[in-house]
This record gives C-alpha cells, structure tokens and sequence, in this order.
C-alpha cells in the first residue's frame, strides 16, 4: 500500500483527504505522507521509508515516537479501563504535579484539546471580568473555535485562509487584532477600550506563522497593560508549555498570567488540553461558579497517564539545555549554508524549537512572515524529505528537536540542510 494510493482512497472518504488541514501539503505539494510507525527519532513510511523527523506530531513528542515508559503507562491505564465518566485517582494526581510545576497555577480543568483550553479560557475570561472584547495577535494561532480564527496563523496561513467561512460576523466582532509584537498597538486599544477588555491572550513564543520570539520587553508590557484595565492575561502554551522548561515560558520568563492553556506535551502524544490559573479565576468555572465547561473524555485516565509519566521524565532528565544546543547548532548551521550560498534566509531558535524563513532576514511579526518566499521553503521541504528527514509541510509551522535526537541526527540533518540550500541558490 502506496500513500498515493491511500491518499487516492482518502479524498473519497475524507474531506481533503487528512483529518487536519495541515497534514495535506497544500503549500509544498506533493503527495501527503502515510506513516505507518514510529520509535524514538524515526518514522517509517508505509512504503517503509526511514525518515528522521523533526515535525514531532507537531509538538507533543518532545521524547521522541513510542518511549518505552510512555507506551507502558497508556497500556497499565488502558488495561483498567479507558474512560469512566467518573472521577480518577490519577487526574487528581496529574493536576497536583501541574499546580507543583507552574507557579502561577492554583487550580486546573483538564479538557481534551488545545482548542478546547484556549475556548474554555476565553469564556472564563468573559465571565470573571464581565466583559465582552478579546485582543488577539495578527498570526497567533490559538485553535478553531469560532472568535480566534480571525487572522489566525497556522493552517491558515499556509491554506491562504484568511478568515474561515462559517463563523459569524457577531462572533468576531468582539476580537481586536493588533500585530504580534507591537506593544503601542495594544496600549493604544487599552487605552480607548480599556474598560470593555476581558481578556488579552497570546502564544507567548509565537509557533503558528513559523517560529517568532517574543520582543524583549513586549509580554512584561502585556502584563503590564492587562493589569491597568483589570483585563485577563492569557497565555497559550499549547505549543511552549514543557518546551523550553520542565513547566511554561511565563515561568520561565518571569511573567505571570492569570490563566495557562496547555496541550500537546502534557498528553505525551495522547489527546488532552488544560486550563489552569489564579484561584480566584478559576473557581468561576462550573460547578464552583456560573461559567460552564464539561467533556466526557476530559481528565481521560489514558491520556492522563501518558501526561504524567512525560511530565516525570522531563523532571527527572531535563533535557532542555540539549535540546537548546541542538536547536543553535541547527541555528547556526542553517544560517551558515545561506551565508555561504548567497541564500536569503534566517533560521531561527528558541531551545528546540527552530523555523527557516526563506526570502527574508529575522521575522518579527505576520506582516514581515508574510514576505516569506514558500516556494523556496517548498523546494527546501522536498529537497529535506528526499535526504530522510520529515520537517513540518508549511512555511509557518516551527520544526521540533527532541530529546530522543541525538548529535548525530542533527549534524547530519545540518549537513542536509546545507546541500539543500546550496541547491536552491535559484529560487531562495
Ligand atoms: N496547531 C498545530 C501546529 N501549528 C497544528 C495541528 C493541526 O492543526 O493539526
């Protein structure tokens, strides 16, 4: 069985074929890639292809495919049972280990995905404050629910969507969208609708229009304007959260919001979002206060226990200050072929987190990840795929390191890296 032949069988049964806009290659082209398994660092295709990669389930893996601890604890939950409707053991576990990791969290509801954690912080949001208006960032990428996708990045992005059909124009009428970055434009709506503010939520490293480091200065400045009009701030760490640290960015960078959207990494590869804050905030969540969530799967005792066990591993080895070297080598690396080949691009990194923009020097914003060459990023991503190693098919998605790559793998993916871009002298 062929992924041509898969993808023929799927467009007739799926729309697009995928499950996810994302998985379709719309930007690279070509025919989308059917897995078949995975462990540690390597995917094998269903042609049996080796590929080392680096999309990582698009951030959950931070360990790497099928960890041995991880694959043991999903089989022990599933073995007891796989959902119950009814309170665990484990998830109240599971959030005394988040509250323990994140200093700014008292409380936490766990969902079962990152959508549902930015839609459930949003409606606590409106609740506590009792206001309406929401600031989102131009190419922040916070899931599908109906009010954020409005100027979304992500699929997005790469589709050329700029809003989604389907979403009413009440529902976004609410959703003030300043640049990513761009503290005045926030102070200066703060200042004119200040009072109407619940909430301004953003990624604090932006992961979803490639990866863009937040300016110095700019998520103190938040904070800083959030506070002065009795605002929410809200960070989503679907992406950041256990990344860059064994808890969130806002730790790390000494910011603190009101409330935290989790995903991805804290259900090691298994479905599972969280929102989880002050006290206070979060008590307004049903059945302590008037704001209403609920989920048969949420707090599911297998995803549960594949959050867990990878929360104890990434304590127990922290393999963060690795997974930052390998992102600067791979950095460095990147930029070094395109000095050396007269090539426009920029790779940037954040610990293991690294995006090459192609056609453009440092990108700070959506404005400036919009001039973004994707053809050249297209030739790039084939020309990677055909030398083994799967990155993320689109130009505004961040590439992943994890812990299970070794120095190995990223040497020879900068090396790669380096033919490739040589190659594409023409188009980059
Ligand atoms: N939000 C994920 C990374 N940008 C992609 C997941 C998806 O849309 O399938």
């Amino acid at each position: 069985m062929k992924s041509q032949e898969l993808f023929e069988r799927a467009c007739k049964v799926v729309p697009g074929g995928v499950n996810s806009p994302v998985r379709a290659f719309t930007s690279v082209g070509g025919v989308p890639v059917y897995v078949e398994k995975g462990e540690g660092t390597r995917i094998w295709t269903v042609e049996g292809r080796e590929l080392v990669d680096f999309c990582g389930s698009w951030g959950p893996l931070i360990l790497g495919h099928a960890r041995p601890e991880i694959v043991q604890a999903v089989c022990d939950a599933a073995q007891k049972g796989s959902s119950f409707g009814i309170n665990t053991k484990g998830e109240v576990e599971f959030a005394e280990q988040l509250c323990g990791l994140i200093p700014s969290m008292d409380m936490v509801r766990l969902v079962s995905s990152g959508t549902e954690a930015t839609m459930t912080a949003l409606r606590i949001a409106r609740g506590f404050t009792g206001r309406q208006k929401i600031i989102k960032f131009n190419g922040c990428y916070h899931g599908h629910a109906d009010y954020l996708l409005v100027a979304a990045g992500s699929g997005l992005l790469t589709g050329g969507i700029t809003a989604s059909a389907g979403v009413s124009p009440a529902a976004v009428a609410e959703v003030l969208v300043p640049e990513y970055n761009d503290l005045e434009a926030v102070q200066q709506i703060v200042a004119e609708q200040g009072d109407e503010i619940a909430a301004i939520i953003v990624e604090p490293v932006a992961g979803n229009m490639g990866l863009v480091p937040p300016a110095h200065g700019f998520l103190e400045g938040l904070r800083a304007a959030a506070d002065s009009c009795n605002a929410l701030l809200i960070f989503d760490e679907v992406i950041n959260g256990f990344r860059l640290a064994a808890s969130t960015y806002g730790s790390l960078c000494g910011v603190t919001p009101d409330l935290t959207c989790l995903g991805k990494i804290i259900g090691g590869g298994m479905p599972i979002g969280a929102v989880g804050g002050r006290a206070e905030v979060m008590k307004s969540l049903a059945p302590l206060g008037p704001v209403y969530q609920a989920g048969t799967l949420s707090g599911n005792p297998v995803a549960v226990a594949a959050g867990r066990a990878t929360l104890d591993l990434l304590v127990e080895e922290n393999p963060y200050p690795v997974l930052d070297a390998h992102g600067e080598t791979i950095s460095s690396g990147v930029n070094q072929a395109a000095t050396e080949n007269g090539c426009t691009m920029h790779c940037p990194h954040l610990g293991g987190m690294f995006t090459p923009f192609f056609g453009i020097g440092p990108v700070t914003n959506l404005a400036s990840a919009k001039c973004c060459n994707t053809d050249a990023h297209a030739a790039f991503f084939h020309g990677m795929l055909d030398c083994g190693f799967y990155l993320p098919p689109s130009q505004f998605e961040v590439g992943f390191v994890s812990a299970a790559h070794t120095t190995a793998d990223i040497e020879a993916f900068v090396s790669a890296c380096a033919e490739v871009v040589a190659s594409l002298r023409s188009v980059g």
